[in-house]
């Protein structure tokens, strides 16, 4: 195979110590680690002015290329902001109601994506496989075949794709189907994502166009688990720990977004503390959870409401020594969160909708295999299928996250550990690595079948 080029709405600053939360950014930096050459295109976070087409900056590092152009303040509202994250991202979450369709936003996202083909076009060479990232990213295939490319295109889809039902919601919900049956090779999360999507391009009379493949995405066990024993003679998990005074630790660790469920588990944990009085006073739940798209009214509003709420909750229960909920909405190094993760008594991962969640295989991979801790995980995460010996709770019901929480903390070593080990052999199963290997092999055979 010649050079992989990756093409993803946002592209890391590799000098960038602390690199964004956020799941694609973490995974793609696994697997470009381990390629012998590659390309990197996207949007560099920046915005501007400019006229025509924007110039493209080229940075190398570490054998990677980094591609970037800017966008202009109006692409980033129209496209990123608006369609992408205001349209897109509600709709594939199964949020309809705070999905909010303008035709403008509909013109800016295809003319970003129309962007994006012609800055790339010219840094393509002839033997490279292209692997677009993401909804942001949906016409690019189209666009690209439009100038004339031939290489393999394949897509992957970090988030979940709702079934026909929902999606025939979105007014270009027929255009949008088209363009994804440009690609080779199309990629999602679980099967349930596949079966959805197969649906709406059979609907749509799409079907055979291009090939759908549940593919779903892992971390890098090893290394994770690496970097949690790494980090446990760290400061910061000293620190923590002595806070903790031998009581029980819940962790969760989110981008602020609600699809990430952030309300109904502080009510799970309300209720907990309501119906298990006994942990009151011993343990302490700490969220983590780094301000993301803040530009977005529905974010901005989800903030207020938790500081409310966790304001409340504290309120109510705390005494002049101890605090039920410790919040922090800055983002924590990785190797710092990996300790956090070891250190931690109960994992709580509860979104409402969830592409896959890396969250949930991260705590894992940092366990220590001697005592290892408990994941009460929401059975409408990605994740739940493969990890099944996890506490699965439906995410909408206080009552059912108290008692998992109260079965987690009140579990036996002996049976933390053969859940855990299950779990562990999930999350060594289905990594990172594997997850590119499989989807860049059946990329590569699609794009040949296609070109035959
Ligand atoms: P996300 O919605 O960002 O990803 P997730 O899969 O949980 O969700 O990944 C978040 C990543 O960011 C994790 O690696 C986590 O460690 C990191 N992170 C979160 N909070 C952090 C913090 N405070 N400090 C530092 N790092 C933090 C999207 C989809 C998911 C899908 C991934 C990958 O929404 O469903 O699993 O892409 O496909």
């Amino acid at each position: 195979m010649g050079r992989l080029v990756i093409v993803s709405n946002r592209v890391p600053d590799p000098r960038e110590r602390d690199q964004p939360a956020g799941g694609l950014a973490v995974a793609l930096a696994d697997v470009l680690r381990d390629e012998a050459s590659s390309l990197w295109f996207g949007w560099s976070g920046t915005q501007e002015d400019f006229e025509g087409d924007p110039k493209v900056a080229i940075d190398t590092h570490n054998k990677v290329t980094y591609a970037t152009i800017p966008l202009t303040p109006a692409q980033h509202r129209g496209y990123y902001q608006r369609f992408s994250n205001g349209i897109l991202w509600p709709l594939c979450h199964y949020r309809l109601g705070l999905m909010n369709y303008t035709q403008p936003d509909w013109d800016s996202y295809q003319d970003v994506n129309g962007m994006f083909a012609r800055a790339l076009l010219p840094l393509l060479k002839p033997d490279d496989t292209i692997w677009v990232q993401d909804y942001h990213l949906f016409p690019l295939a189209q666009m690209l075949r439009n100038l004339g490319v031939t290489a393999p295109v394949g897509f992957f889809l970090h988030i979940p794709f709702p079934p026909w039902s929902l999606f025939r919601a979105l007014p270009p919900a027929d255009a949008l189907l088209a363009d994804m049956a440009a690609f080779d090779l199309v990629g999602v999360q679980t099967d349930e994502d596949a079966d959805n999507l197969k649906e709406c391009l059979r609907i749509e009379g799409l079907d055979g166009a291009s090939r759908v493949m549940a593919c779903p995405i892992g971390i890098d066990p090893v290394k994770f688990g690496e970097e949690a024993r790494a980090a446990w003679d760290g400061s910061e998990v000293k620190r923590l720990r002595e806070s903790m005074h031998d009581e029980p630790l819940i962790i969760g660790v989110d981008r602020l977004d609600y699809s990430k469920g952030l309300e109904e588990r502080f009510q799970g944990y309300e209720r907990l503390l309501t119906r298990y009085p006994e942990h009151r006073g011993h343990v302490t739940y700490l969220q983590v959870a780094p301000v993301s798209r803040g530009e977005v009214e529905e974010y901005r509003l989800l903030r207020r409401q938790l500081d409310e709420t966790i304001g409340r909750i504290n309120g109510a229960f705390a005494e002049f020594d101890w605090t039920p909920i410790r919040y922090l909405t800055r983002p924590v190094p990785r190797q710092v969160l990996a300790g956090f993760y070891r250190l931690a008594d109960v994992a709580l991962v509860t979104p409402l909708r969830d592409g896959m969640n890396l969250v949930a295989k991260e705590y894992i991979a940092a366990q220590d295999p001697e005592n290892p801790g408990a994941l009460v995980l929401s059975h409408l995460a990605g994740a739940a299928p493969e990890l099944t010996e996890a506490l699965l709770v439906n995410p909408h019901d206080a009552d059912a996250i108290a008692d998992a929480l109260h079965q987690a903390l009140t579990m036996d070593k002996a049976a933390r550990k053969r859940r855990w080990t299950l779990l562990d052999t999930e999350v060594r199963s289905t990594t990172a690595g594997t997850w590119s290997r499989d989807f860049l092999a059946a990329l590569y055979k699609a794009g040949k079948a296609r070109q035959a």
